[in-house]
């Protein structure tokens, strides 16, 4: 890298490499022709380490050649981009994907202390959680600690606090570090990058394996099969640095991927609309209600289904035929009013896994009502009532997502199957 002005080379031993506050510099960096595609850190040197634990980091990175970059949030075809942590790479060589750029990095040095919005300083250890430095360990400048944010909260309103709940956004609502987001199949290339500059991270998008990142390194990731993985599951994929009070002190986030058009009308999430790759558009369908499904042949990994709205179910004949109501059960929780009696205060415990209060309208089903909570993290758009459930046409599978948080409630099991296997596996989802 040279400073611009004189073209000598922007070392710490040439002043002209340091910015004076308030002054700019002007750099350049020579991308060769022949530079492998992939993301390439820079971070401040002036003041030791100071400056880079306090954010001022970031990172190139070199596309395929041909490339451009365009904005996958908005409506209609998607716009040029210049900068982000996300983005739409139309490709000169290849297919489109998603790229996300993931920063990894400590909040000050270990010394430091964050403050909380009323100025207060955090605590260095999380009363709820145990924790070291809560807030103290982000993604892309965003922190997520379990105890001092969620946990801390959900015992201000409900009088307890539930740190297996800690990951999921159908109890406290969606976490602040950036989500990443895609449709299911999109080639996706995730940046990772550590942009701090003591402790060692480790990368772990659960299904997959985990990669250990330590400061200034930066590594290009890419899934089989794309999003949603060779097992094509719409759903939120849970990745965290593996460090466990890391973790915990908010290094978390969500991979989500959809199975249905996140545009206008058609979201069943509350995130802004999302963008298809260009050489993929189409491909992902508008949502229906489960009466719509009626009369429909739907393809289930590979097994046809014919829906019905009377009958029973025959599973023997091909395509098998099954009526709605079966179609729509197999996939939900247990049907079902949370709650029970407490046995020693004879009280109604409504904290119940076991049962979702959703609903048939005539063969609509219907969403549990909606929260009626105060929570900055949701607020619904209807309070109290219950919307269809949405499915994906040609699957017949529900919708992702197919809840909406409610906070300080418990995420419930899947039908039939409450093995601790399944409960792990919820903390990462809804
Ligand atoms: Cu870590």
């Amino acid at each position: 890298m040279v400073v611009s002005a004189t073209g000598a080379a922007a070392t710490t031993t040439n002043p002209d490499s340091v910015v004076e506050e308030k002054k700019t510099g002007e750099f350049e960096w020579y991308i060769h022709p022949n530079t492998q595609e992939g993301v390439r850190q820079f971070h401040t040197y002036s003041q030791d380490r100071e400056l880079t634990v306090m954010g001022l980091f970031g990172a190139f990175v070199v596309e395929p050649r041909g490339s451009s970059y365009l904005e996958p949030l908005g409506e209609g075809d998607p716009t040029p981009a210049s900068s982000g942590w996300q983005t739409i790479i139309k490709n000169g060589t290849g297919p489109d994907f998603r790229e996300f750029v993931l920063i990894y990095h400590e909040v000050g040095d270990e010394a430091f202390r964050p403050l909380n919005k009323k100025g207060d300083f955090l605590p260095q250890r999380d009363p709820l959680t145990d924790a070291y430095r809560p807030g103290g360990r982000a993604i892309n400048y965003r922190s997520e600690p379990f105890g001092i944010n969620n946990m801390h909260v959900q015992h201000e309103y409900f009088g307890f606090e539930d740190e297996s709940m800690g990951y999921s956004s159908y109890t406290f609502g969606d976490p602040s570090p950036t989500i990443p987001r895609s449709y299911m199949g999109d080639p996706a290339k995730f940046r990772l990058v550590h942009g701090g500059s003591e402790v060692f991270n480790s990368h772990h998008p659960h299904r997959v394996d985990v990669e250990v990142i330590g400061p200034s390194e930066a590594l290009d990731l890419e899934t089989e099969c794309g999003s949603g993985l060779c097992q094509q599951l719409a759903g939120d994929f849970l990745f965290h640095c593996h460090v466990a009070h890391h973790y915990v002190a908010g290094m978390w986030g969500y991979w989500r991927v959809y199975n249905t058009i996140q545009q206008g009308d058609s979201r069943n999430d509350i995130m802004p609309d999302l963008r298809e790759l260009p050489d993929r558009k189409g491909r992902i369908k508008t949502p229906i209600s489960s009466d719509k499904l009626i009369g429909q042949t739907v393809d289930w990994f590979g097994k046809q289904f014919t829906i019905t709205d009377k009958g029973k179910s025959n599973w023997t004949t091909n395509p098998a035929t099954i009526t709605v109501k079966d179609w729509v059960t197999m996939q939900m929780p247990t049907m079902g009013k949370p709650g029970h009696k407490d046995d020693e205060k004879g009280q109604l415990v409504s904290y119940d896994a076991t049962v979702l209060d959703w609903a048939w309208e005539g063969n609509r089903a219907m969403s549990e009502k909606e929260s009626t909570t105060d929570n900055p993290k949701y607020k619904s758009t209807h309070p109290g009532k219950r919307h269809p459930i949405m499915f994906e046409p040609l699957t017949g599978k529900v919708a992702w997502p197919h809840l909406t948080p409610h906070f300080g409630k418990r995420a419930m099991f899947s039908s039939g199957r409450c093995s601790p296997r399944t409960t792990w596996v919820r903390l990462g989802w809804r």
